[in-house]
């Protein structure tokens, strides 16, 4: 009966489907079958007949028209098996969301560099323009996207692929008072978390630690650009923020003047600089049993130490109830405690760094030179070579 054989179809919905055969002689009626259903002629179905060629057309398929169809002439029958695939991997779905937040509409759609259209509130968006951007990535994924939402943008999207069109709805929800409330910076990071998933901070804590009178306040002055006449003896712990900024890239630390007001960085700053933060302690041997508290192994130390000093008759009454025979062993002292109380830390990412050496990092800053004569200077560093 059939002189033709139609292959198995698979089409994405919205599309048509066209099932075509030949028959043997002209005079030969066919019926057209979805599973045991007769399919007959409407708006959506076409059945034409072309001499020797049946032809069953669906104009707007969906989903559901996959199934098995067959094609009867008297008592031969022909199967075929007709998958359509959904419009989209990813469909377009209702959002809501709060003013001031990026709203992202996305599909990936099952065929490549199709042509979609957006709408708004059945208008077309033509094109995209300042806070709303039509993008297409990948040849699948198309979005829209409103930056910063505002409560008026608040309707109904669609989107239109050739027949397809698919309706949703935006709900643009007014911010919480607590929010609004918020300082500027505050809120600029919020946002951005929000908007985002994440939020990136960089902290650096300097630790400045040493014997009383050593002159660690007085070496954070310097490192400040500030004055030292009036400096007293530190009380518990000082801490300076806001005041030096590291660039991440380049490593270059940038101290702000005194006289400028601690510095705020901007939510894009803040992933390109890190806050450094100096912690001055006190030197008296009183504030050592608390100290080890805020001994953190996420830290760079500065240990200050007087080199003009007599470590072996002097240190004894100021310090802790230890003797040191000289600076060196003075110095020991500080880096035993300084590891000995970070390793207990859990957060320590590593006991080591990539040189090998303990970590935290200490870096020993000698003061008191312009105490030792001249003369006793050479000899010093001979010894101390
Ligand atoms: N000659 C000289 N004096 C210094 C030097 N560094 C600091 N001083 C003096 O030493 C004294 C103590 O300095 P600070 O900076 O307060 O010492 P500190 O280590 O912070 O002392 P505490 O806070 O009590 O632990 C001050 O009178 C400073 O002027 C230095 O390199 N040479
Ligand atoms: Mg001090």
């Amino acid at each position: 009966m059939f002189t033709s054989k139609i292959e198995p179809q698979l089409c994405i919905e919205g599309n048509k489907l066209h099932l075509a055969c030949a028959v043997y002689t002209d005079n030969i009626e066919v019926k057209w079958y979805k599973e045991n259903e007769q399919l007959h002629k409407c708006e959506n179905i076409l059945i034409r007949i072309e001499k020797y060629q049946r032809m069953l057309t669906i104009e707007k398929t969906t989903v559901a028209d996959s199934g098995n169809y067959y094609v009867k002439a008297g008592k031969v029958e022909m199967r075929i098996p007709v998958t359509v695939k959904d419009m989209f991997r990813r469909p377009l779905v209702d959002v809501t969301i709060m003013e001031s937040l990026d709203t992202k509409f996305e599909i990936e759609t099952e065929e490549e560099n199709v042509h979609v259209q957006w709408f708004y509130n059945g208008k077309e968006i033509t094109e995209s323009t300042e806070r709303r951007q039509i993008s297409r990535l990948q040849g699948r994924v198309h979005t829209l996207t409103i930056l910063q939402t505002r409560l008026t943008d608040s309707g109904k999207y669609s989107i239109k692929i050739r027949a397809y069109n698919k309706v949703v709805e935006l709900n643009v929800k007014e911010m919480p008072e607590t929010i609004k409330n918020m300082s500027v910076y505050d809120r600029e990071a919020f946002l951005k978390a929000a908007n985002t998933g994440t939020t990136t901070r960089y902290n650096v804590r300097v630790m400045i630690v040493g014997k009383q009178s050593a002159g660690k306040t007085c070496l954070l002055r310097r490192l400040m650009n500030e004055e030292i006449d009036d400096v007293i003896s530190t009380d518990g712990i000082n801490i300076e923020r806001r005041k030096c900024h590291i660039d991440i890239k380049t490593g270059v630390w940038h101290f702000y003047k005194s006289s400028q007001k601690p510095q705020v960085l901007s939510v894009d700053q803040s992933e390109k600089f890190a806050d450094c933060a100096f912690w001055d302690f006190a030197g008296q041997k009183e504030f050592y049993a608390t100290h080890q508290t805020f001994l953190s192994a996420n830290a760079v130390y500065l240990l200050v130490v007087d080199i003009s000093e007599d470590f072996k008759s002097k240190t004894y009454e100021n310090m802790i109830e230890k003797e040191f025979d000289s600076i060196g062993e003075y110095i020991d002292f500080w880096l035993d405690n300084i590891h000995c109380y970070c390793t207990d830390d859990k957060n320590t990412p590593m006991q080591c760094n990539e040189d090998g050496n303990l970590n935290p990092p200490v870096i020993i800053v000698g003061t008191g030179i312009d105490k030792i004569h001249r003369v006793c200077l050479r000899y010093y560093c001979k010894a101390n070579r």
